[in-house]
């Protein structure tokens, strides 16, 4: 039986008056598959509810924080302990440095640690570390990677900005776009082409998840730390999405790389607004009240939320976490692979079907693919009790709280979604 969505129609006009597009981030408006976004009333574990009452297993996990599943006992529990003991302070507080402990423990390369936020707090404020510490302007990033909104990273973005194909936001002025320099991913040669000597950093998404799941190929990366090394340019390796989801140390340990700086945000938060960056010492020290780098934050280090991030990565650290999580990811993903036609790629707990049939190994070979085709399939799954990302340059998010019946109802969906494309 197709879901009825009136209530949520009738929020979605309310919402219209209020917010642009409807919405308070560009990627919930639905606008890569159309329709009209649900509205969520709750959520428990690997489930969605929606204000009409019908129920979704859900994929997107908030876009990625709720790695335990939604509503997970022990994260509830932090942060109404923390709340009853006051919402914010202003001042330096325990819960922060125990966050930054379990962070830490996890990631060796970030002798120095600073919370924020946002990812995008998180990487701009990095950019400004790279470039006071290097006093070099220049920066790099890679087409179709997406480092959040901040002006110097929107140029040539994933995420909003693929959907929307418009890889360059107005409003970033001419001369900061003139300081991102942008190469096509996994282009070795291109590699070749920088004048090192005048980047400030070089900032990749080891696990590209914004233009679909994109793997590096392999020596990309390491090529990519020898060139900066050698050059005087920082690495720095935005994990907001692969920390703590691919493995506990992030893409850093599956690779055996080490960043000079890294950043954090999505699953060290718990759901609640927290972002991270980090690296050497030498390069952090000059961060402000120590430094003149400057950088600062009302909510910064926020009880609740480091409350809320302390129980995620605690339960994270429980034994047979991860390799439950790709116990699970690998019976979803081996048989989605036979059912939804085009070029499937897993790694972990993140997954995605480009809708082309040819390999998709950067922004180009990934804007390939049908949109159209992929919007069909994501309204005919949601028909089916199934959320996944509303849109193609997004990915899957898998979670502990997702049961082998979960999987069984997804691949039966997918079966008949299949079947209607
Ligand atoms: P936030 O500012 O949205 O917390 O993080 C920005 C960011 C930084 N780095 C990476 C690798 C990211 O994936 C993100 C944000 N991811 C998108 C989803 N692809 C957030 C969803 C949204 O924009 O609503």
């Amino acid at each position: 039986m197709t879901p009825t969505h009136e209530y949520s129609e009738k929020l979605w006009q309310e919402a219209l008056q209020h917010f642009p597009g409807g919405v308070n981030s560009p990627v919930r408006a639905f606008r890569g598959v159309g329709g009209t976004p649900f509205f969520t009333q709750r959520a428990k574990g690997s489930r969605l509810w929606d204000v009409d009452g019908n129920e979704y297993i859900d994929y997107v996990g908030s876009w990625g924080p709720m790695i335990l599943g939604h509503a997970h006992p022990q994260v509830v529990r932090a942060v109404q302990e923390a709340a009853r003991d006051g919402t914010s302070f202003g001042t330096p507080n325990p819960r922060e440095i125990r966050l930054a402990q379990l962070v830490r423990e996890a990631f060796p390369s970030m002798q120095k640690i600073r919370f924020v936020n946002s990812g995008t707090e998180a990487t701009m404020s990095a950019i400004r570390l790279a470039r006071g510490f290097t006093k070099r302007d220049k920066i790099l990033k890679f087409e179709g990677c997406y480092h959040g909104h901040a002006d110097a990273l929107l140029v040539k973005a994933g995420s909003g900005g693929a959907t929307f194909d418009v890889p360059d936001s107005a409003g970033v002025p001419a001369d900061f776009a003139r300081n991102t320099l942008t190469l096509p991913l996994n282009d070795f040669a291109a590699l070749d082409t920088v004048n090192w000597r005048e980047i400030a950093c070089a900032i990749i998404e080891p696990i590209p998840a914004n233009m679909g799941l994109i793997p590096l190929k392999p020596g990309f990366l390491e090529k990519l730390r020898k060139v900066t090394q050698d050059n005087g340019a920082l690495l720095i390796l935005d994990e907001v999405i692969s920390g703590f989801r691919v493995a506990r140390g992030g893409a850093q340990e599956l690779f055996g790389i080490q960043a000079d700086l890294t950043t954090l945000g999505k699953i060290i938060g718990g759901g609640l607004p927290v972002g991270a960056f980090g690296g050497r010492a030498d390069v952090m020290d000059l961060l402000a009240p120590t430094g003149p780098v400057y950088q600062a934050g009302t909510l910064s280090g926020n009880p609740l939320a480091m409350g809320a991030g302390i129980a995620t990565l605690e339960e994270l650290s429980h034994s047979g976490a991860y390799e439950k999580l790709e116990r699970r990811a690998a019976s979803l993903g081996d048989e989605w692979k036979k059912i939804v036609k085009g070029h499937s790629v897993r790694i972990g707990s993140l997954f995605c079907t480009f809708f082309t049939d040819c390999e998709v190994v950067d922004y180009a070979s990934a804007k390939t693919s049908d949109t159209k085709r992929y919007a069909k399939f994501f309204h005919a799954m949601l028909n089916r009790g199934v959320y996944l990302a509303p849109s193609q340059f997004e990915v899957g998010f898998l979670s502990l709280a997702h049961t082998e019946t979960d999987i069984e109802e997804t691949l039966r969906a997918a079966a008949e979604a299949v079947g209607k494309l």
